[in-house]
């Protein structure tokens, strides 16, 4: 079997990080504070974040703030709850989350929470399970889950529960992977998981290994190397990583690799890209591949950084 190409990774994502005009970097322009998230974690999970200028990285971030306190994918663009979680986890990662006036940050979050709990994305209102987890993992770095009604939080993220054990966008949506990643992070985050039925929702998810080894999102779909991710963050939630075959999907995952010039893509053979090599190497740091740092399922982000929010106040 072959090996995790450390090397070529790192010099793929600095290439991309500094390819600003590529093709790449314009269809991506409004979501680059997202790509810049998942570059430089990868890049920490490797050992490498000091490959890039902090300072540079930094300056650019407080420039995609908005006078509401959110963030935005870029300079000029409006602000979202994804960007501003990714911003303070950017920040979390350079040990510098002291730039931020956090209150003003809570206060843009707090102030996207309707009345039945849930959460609007933006200023324009569409719901989904995705911005309750990315309202309580942003809250929870900054400190100021107080900020929001948890209470509220945690039962509209249940209502969203399914006969199946999974989680949907919305009441009665359907269950997916990613979907379920973002509920049982925000329950893990707020210490809500004896809402999850552990085994019910372990077997779903341990259903999602194909004969390849690879994961798939839903029944009857194609694996995917992001759902190495999304499924086996939710397993270590849930304790249940051992009801899938690990070896298998090490290899699903290394089998994805361009050896040649770094990436990870989707499925073998497929091209790479900056989101599948985050998925790719966070997938691998979950299954302890050697030579990587550990990567905390619910705030994904490196757990020595983590440790360093939470337990060195
Ligand atoms: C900080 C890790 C982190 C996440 C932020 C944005 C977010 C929170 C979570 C997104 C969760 C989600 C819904 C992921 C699914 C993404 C995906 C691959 C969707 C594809 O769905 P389909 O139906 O693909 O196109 P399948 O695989 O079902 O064919
Ligand atoms: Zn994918």
């Amino acid at each position: 079997m072959g090996e995790l190409v450390v090397d070529k990774h790192v010099k793929y994502i600095l290439s991309v990080e500094k390819r600003k005009d590529s093709f790449e970097s314009v269809v991506l322009e409004h979501l680059r504070m997202n790509g810049v998230y998942w570059g430089l974690t990868t890049l920490d999970l490797l050992g490498k974040l000091d490959a890039l200028d902090s300072n540079e990285v930094i300056q650019w971030i407080m420039k995609c703030q908005h006078e509401s306190g959110g963030f935005a994918g870029n300079i000029g663009h409006d602000p979202h709850l994804l960007y501003t979680l990714s911003a303070v986890q950017v920040l979390a990662l350079f040990d510098k989350l002291n730039v931020l006036d956090a209150d003003r940050v809570a206060n843009y979050i707090s102030g996207l929470q309707n009345v039945d709990g849930s959460f609007s994305g933006d200023e324009w209102g569409e719901v989904d399970t995705r911005f309750s987890y990315l309202a309580i993992c942003c809250l929870s770095i900054l400190h100021r889950l107080d900020k929001m009604n948890v209470e509220k939080a945690v039962n509209y993220i249940v209502s969203c529960k399914n006969v199946d054990g999974g989680f949907g966008c919305t009441p009665g949506g359907e269950s997916h992977a990613g979907q379920i990643f973002c509920c049982v992070g925000a329950l893990a985050i707020t210490g809500s998981l004896h809402h999850v039925d552990k085994d019910l929702l372990g077997w779903w998810l341990c259903e999602r290994q194909v004969k390849s080894g690879g994961l798939n999102g839903r029944p009857e779909k194609l694996p995917d190397v992001c759902y190495s991710w999304w499924v086996l963050s939710s397993l270590i939630m849930i304790d249940r990583v051992h009801w899938i075959n690990k070896d298998k999907l090490v290899k699903f995952i290394l089998n994805c690799q361009d050896t040649e010039n770094g990436g990870i893509s989707d499925r073998p053979e497929d091209a790479v890209d900056v989101f599948h090599t985050y998925f790719g190497v966070a997938g691998l740091s979950l299954l302890e591949y050697p030579g990587l740092k550990a990567i905390d399922p619910a705030h994904a982000l490196p757990v020595d950084v983590v440790n360093r929010i939470f337990f060195q106040k």
